[in-house]
């Protein structure tokens, strides 16, 4: 039985990763960070799941804190390694960049240097995944692909930018198995719920039912290349699955604007987007990635790997999703349990 390791596993990414390698038959360990409230409802599914939660191991540990990560790796052994951990939220990196660089540029070398600390004791191989960012591309013009000049734009990209350099080098320096996944934009039913499509969806949902009056964005003109997370955690496996080592973007090749996203979310339960939008100008950037389009080419051609769900369809499974939850929310409300009602999303 092959053995993971994933830092990031409570989040939208790892939560996926986790069911698609325990249905590969995978030993799964992930790490996870004490919080004062409960963070692994993303998992929490495979937890309550009697077969699977045997499969499944948590560790304590933080990509800020080497000697966890060296602990972990040489405890589970494990034989491919998936880092993705983050600060991943690309405003808030601007109120945060010291604490972004340090868990995004800082915490990949840390698991790299606890990794070759490991491979170099015992002797053995162990693959690992770096979750890289179209974010990394920034203001280079589209389409973005594997040889285009990286432009980051924000401490986000800059630390994803770090990140991707300390991965190249320690492959070519030390000959390590480690590839870097140039992923666009995925989203999901569980995308966290202060990303704009997600924001959208829940809003959607709360709008239909009467639980929300307005919802306010900044920036609608950006372009993104939105695909379905499920689908790109299969692409992170395959490219850790080749003879050698590669880069790779991940993408659908179709973009779209935010205002896109609206159009199509609000309308799907039959709104209209304009009757209910705001724009609130303190959530603009102060540098904005205007156009986002990734050109999966390589990685159709030499993993064989195409999206499945389509903008349409996923923009549906977030909505259905979102509206069914607030239906939820409001039969609580109905009944006088207000504190099941969620707060206002800020980001
Ligand atoms: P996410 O939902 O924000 O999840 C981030 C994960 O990182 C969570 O499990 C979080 O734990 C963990 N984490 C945060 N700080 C940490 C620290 N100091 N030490 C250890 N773990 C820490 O992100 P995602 O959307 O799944 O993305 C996965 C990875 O892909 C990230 O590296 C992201 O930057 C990158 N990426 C994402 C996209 C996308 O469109 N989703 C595209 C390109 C690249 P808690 O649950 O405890 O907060
Ligand atoms: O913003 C605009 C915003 O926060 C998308 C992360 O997973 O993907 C993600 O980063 C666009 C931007 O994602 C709001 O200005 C308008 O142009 O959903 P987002 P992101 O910044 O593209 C990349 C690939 C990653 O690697 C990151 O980890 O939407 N926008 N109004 C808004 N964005 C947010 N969040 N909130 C708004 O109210």
């Amino acid at each position: 039985m092959k053995k993971a390791l994933i830092t990031g596993i409570t989040g939208q990414d790892g939560s996926y990763l986790t069911e698609f390698l325990l249905d590969k038959g995978y030993e799964v360990h992930g790490i996870i960070r004490r919080g004062s409230t409960y963070n692994l409802g993303r998992i929490d599914a495979v937890l309550k799941n009697p077969k699977l939660y045997l499969q499944l191991y948590l560790h304590y540990g933080d990509l800020t804190d080497s000697t966890s990560l060296r602990k972990i790796i040489d405890e589970v052994r494990p034989d491919e390694v998936y880092n993705l951990g983050a600060q991943s939220h690309v405003k808030v990196s601007f109120d945060t960049p010291e604490y972004t660089a340090d868990v995004v540029a800082i915490g990949t070398l840390r698991l790299l240097e606890a990794v070759r600390a490991h491979i170099s004791m015992f002797n053995r191989e162990v693959r690992i995944y770096q979750a890289g960012s179209s974010e990394m591309f920034g203001a280079a013009p589209p389409p973005q692909r594997e040889s285009t000049e990286f432009y980051p734009r924000s401490p986000y990209a800059v630390s994803k930018v770090a990140g991707y350099w300390y991965a190249k080098n320690y492959r070519e320096s030390y000959g390590m198995y480690i590839v870097n996944g140039i992923l666009f934009n995925h989203e999901s039913p569980r995308r966290g719920e202060t990303f704009v499509t997600r924001k959208i969806t829940r809003a959607v949902g709360r709008i239909k039912e009467g639980l929300q009056d307005k919802l306010f964005l900044g920036n609608l003109d950006a372009k993104r290349d939105w695909g379905f997370a499920g689908d790109y955690v299969e692409a992170m496996w395959l490219m850790l699955q080749q003879e050698s080592p590669e880069d790779f973007v991940v993408a659908t090749g179709v973009a779209h604007s935010v205002r896109d996203f609206l159009k199509e979310a609000f309308s799907y339960v039959n709104l209209n987007w304009e009757d209910y939008v705001e724009i609130d100008p303190k959530l603009f950037r102060p540098a904005e990635v205007d156009y986002l389009l990734g050109d999966p080419t390589k990685i159709k051609e030499k993993l064989n790997w195409e999206p499945k769900v389509s903008f349409k369809e996923l923009v549906a499974m977030m909505v259905e999703h979102d509206w069914e939850l607030a239906k939820r929310e409001k039969a609580l409300k109905e009944v006088g349990y207000t504190s099941a009602l969620r707060g206002v999303t800020i980001g």
